[in-house]
């Protein structure tokens, strides 16, 4: 009895993570920086009113870690639309000596990627640290343009792109095309407006040396996700869908333990993958 439950559980979470694994692979492939994106126009925030201070508070000084501090905790990875919106992005402070770059990719009912930052490094009043002469000033906004409502938004770092180019990680809302595995996103809304913070150092929390599972660097991350620090407009509307759709529903054991099962084995895959690379 036992071990024929036990069985059909094994199938059932072989076949789920055939699903995951495909999804998965397709999100990765998805996405591709694309090195003839130029910088939109950056507006400045006196004029597009928008008003930064309130979100000032939750950028930490460098090294340490954005709290919950009130705000409601979003999946980064499921940022989607419900309506129609004009969307943009506003650039809040960063913490990081990389000169980080921020792209966008909608998919779904829009279709259509680009820069927001081709330099998210901050510079005047207000920055954590200094930054450099194509520098952002707080507040500055980039707009996406209208974005229609059944759209996924996802967020990619290019850490320290501006020198790296190429060679840089890439690090995205969607955690499972991170190329160490881990999330370096968190999402919370707050004023009818979500707040996105990015880690972009590779690893684990003061990993060091070689990944084994990739065979890329460590870089000894502390891990504070204040290296860029933006807040999205998406509107009022859409910010309490997603409010709505983040509560949990009530779920069962079973379903937990398939779930801590399938992400097992998916990692598990994604690192035999590439290993073999
Ligand atoms: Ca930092
Ligand atoms: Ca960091």
């Amino acid at each position: 009895m036992k071990a024929t439950f036990l069985t059909a559980l094994i199938a059932a979470t072989a076949t789920l993570t055939g699903l995951v694994a495909k999804v998965e692979t397709a999100s990765a492939a998805d996405f591709t920086w694309n090195n003839s994106w130029t910088q939109p126009t950056v507006y400045s925030k006196s004029q597009t009113g928008f008003n930064d201070t309130p979100f000032q508070q939750f950028v930490q000084a460098e090294s340490v870690a954005l709290p919950n501090s009130g705000q409601f905790k979003l999946d980064p990875s499921k940022l989607g639309l419900k309506y129609n919106y004009d969307v943009s992005v506003y650039f809040i402070n960063e913490g990081a000596s990389y000169r980080n770059q921020l792209a966008f990719d909608a998919t779904g009912t829009t279709n259509k990627s680009g820069l927001v930052f081709k330099d998210a490094s901050c510079d005047g009043a207000g920055c954590i640290l200094g930054g450099g002469a194509t520098a952002l000033k707080l507040g500055d906004g980039v707009k996406l343009g209208n974005i229609t409502g059944g759209t996924q938004l996802d967020f990619s770092l290019r850490a320290n792109g501006l020198n790296l180019g190429n060679s840089a990680n890439i690090f995205s809302t969607e955690t499972t095309s991170n190329p160490d595995g881990l999330q370096h996103a968190v999402a919370y809304a707050y004023n009818n407006y979500i707040l996105l913070a990015f880690e972009d150092l590779y690893g684990g929390l003061h990993a060091s040396g070689i990944d084994p599972a990739t065979g890329k660097a460590n870089q000894n991350s502390d891990r504070d996700f204040n290296d860029v620090v933006v807040v999205l407009d998406i509107g009022e509307a859409n910010v309490k869908a997603l409010i709505g759709a983040t509560v949990p529903e009530p779920s069962v054991t079973l379903s937990m333990f398939a779930v801590g099962a399938v992400s097992m084995f998916g990692l598990r895959r994604r690192r035999q993958t590439r290993t073999s690379n």
